[in-house]
């Protein structure tokens, strides 16, 4: 099955979803292999596997480590055309629409394509906008600085995905960041978009997770969380269970 029928057959049922991200600079294949195969006992629906920097051998031996230990989807999610593997299932392929840079708008993509193409990833168009201090995704991908709080500007970023027929919005705090997306702002946002929100950066608590969910996200991106803490599949598996159903245990 395609990755996107997959994820819309959720989505359409009502469900909220959850996403591991895992960066190969920061976690080595085998590794990475055990956490995919711990996210998916705890119920994530997809891995992602991304990061600010690139090199295609360690991203392959990354997916092909989680494939070993998960059958659910892995998803890349690149920060240039370095950044592809032809083991992924698909790949987001996205525009940093509110980037300084060219590069990171098309160009990127442009010099991604003929190996997305010999290599038949499912491409899933996704408008990706870095809000807040942007951390380093915002720095390496020059994205113009845009405050949370700039609710207006941001639905009009988010509109413009959906208006350029993308699939997905991802608005993004960055790794690690020390303040997720306003729940305010994905309100908002979701009011107005009729495509699915994708919500990451700086989500480490299930009530925090939960805030976020039931402000409008529809997919919710976690990935430092599993890098760090002890107990992964304990936490992950409460972070998912107040996504899904909005049940925080004490
Ligand atoms: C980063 O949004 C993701 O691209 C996840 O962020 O690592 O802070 O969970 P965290």
């Amino acid at each position: 099955m395609k990755v996107w029928d997959y994820l819309t057959g959720k989505l359409e049922r009502g469900e909220k979803l959850h996403m591991t991200l895992l960066d190969p600079e920061k976690t080595n294949p085998h590794r990475a292999g055990e956490l995919a195969g711990i996210a998916d006992r705890a119920g994530t629906c997809a891995i992602m596997v991304g990061g600010s920097t690139g090199g295609t051998d360690r991203v392959d031996e990354t997916v092909i480590e989680i494939k070993k230990r998960t059958d659910l989807p892995v998803i890349l999610f690149p920060s240039g055309a370095s950044f592809l593997s032809s083991h992924a299932d698909a790949v987001y392929f996205m525009s940093l629409l509110n980037s300084k840079s060219v590069r990171y708008l098309a160009g990127e993509q442009l010099k991604g394509v003929p190996y997305i193409k010999k290599y038949g990833i499912e491409p899933i168009p996704m408008g990706y906008v870095v809000v807040g201090a942007g951390e380093k995704v915002g720095e390496v991908g020059r994205a113009k600085l845009l405050p949370g709080d700039r609710v207006e500007k941001i639905v009009s970023y988010a509109l413009l995905a959906q208006y350029m027929g993308m699939r997905l919005v991802y608005l993004e705090a960055g790794s690690g960041a020390h303040e997720h997306v306003p729940t305010d702002t994905i309100r908002e946002v979701k009011r107005n978009l009729d495509i699915p929100l994708v919500i990451g950066g700086g989500i480490r608590s299930p009530g925090v997770a939960r805030e976020v969910a039931e402000a409008g996200a529809d997919i919710i991106v976690t990935g430092e969380l599993v890098e760090r803490e002890e107990n992964i599949e304990v936490i992950l598996r409460e972070l998912i269970e107040a996504i899904k159903n909005g049940r925080v245990f004490p």
